[in-house]
């Protein structure tokens, strides 16, 4: 079995579905936490082949970053993958639909103007989230239960309630983002109380 340890800020961000699957699944990994700035956040970016975190270190020597690509391969190691191949074909599209979104939002994330960027994130809660929100409550309103796959949560549903997480969050969002997704607050909902996602949180 290899060891694994995944490098990022202390912050949940891209990281955090990749350690709520391994805490869900039992696989151990050390979960290491690095502050901005410091000489070992500097280096774990040099180590990085793509020079961005999250990265997995495998065995202590092989590195790779990318936390969709490492998500994806943590939750093929449990029972939070997609059973089939069209499983997977309905998880990557939400997923895809997601990241169009995160994509478009980067116009904010970059901005160092801080009158611009204050701007350009109102416009964002305006226009385009809920544009993309749409998409998502339409494709989980063709599913009996709340999950992509309806009764049984997956690793995509975990990406997503990260994100609308942090979004919710008024510092870096709205709190009343989903009031108008409802299909999506229960999506949310059923991740959070999910007893392994919960005691993990808490932790
Ligand atoms: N597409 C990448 C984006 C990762 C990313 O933007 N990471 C940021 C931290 S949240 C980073 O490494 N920033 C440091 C830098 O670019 O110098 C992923 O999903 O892993």
């Amino acid at each position: 079995m290899s060891s694994y340890e995944l490098v990022y800020y202390n912050s949940r961000g891209y990281a955090e579905p990749i350690r709520i699957l391994f805490n869900l699944s039992g696989i151990e990994f050390k979960d290491t936490r690095l502050a901005a700035g410091t000489p070992e956040f500097a280096a774990a970016l040099k180590r990085s082949p793509g020079g961005c975190l999250p990265s997995l270190v495998l065995d202590g020597n092989r590195v790779v970053c990318q936390s969709l690509a490492i998500t994806r391969y943590v939750a093929s190691l449990t029972d939070y993958k997609g059973r089939t191949a069209e499983d997977t074909l309905y998880v990557n599209m939400f997923i895809e639909t997601l990241y169009d979104l995160i994509a478009r939002y980067d116009e904010v994330v970059k901005e160092k103007d801080q009158n611009i960027k204050a701007k350009k994130k109102e416009g964002a809660y305006e226009s385009y989230f809920p544009v993309y929100l749409s998409k998502l409550e339409k494709m989980l309103s063709a599913q009996s239960g709340p999950f992509i796959l309806g009764d049984r949560m997956t690793w995509g549903d975990i990406v997503i309630m990260s994100f609308l997480e942090l979004k919710q969050n008024p510092e870096y969002g709205r709190a009343d983002l989903l009031s108008n997704f409802p299909k999506l607050a229960a999506q949310y909902r059923g991740v959070i109380e999910e007893p392994g996602v919960k005691r993990w949180s808490q932790l």
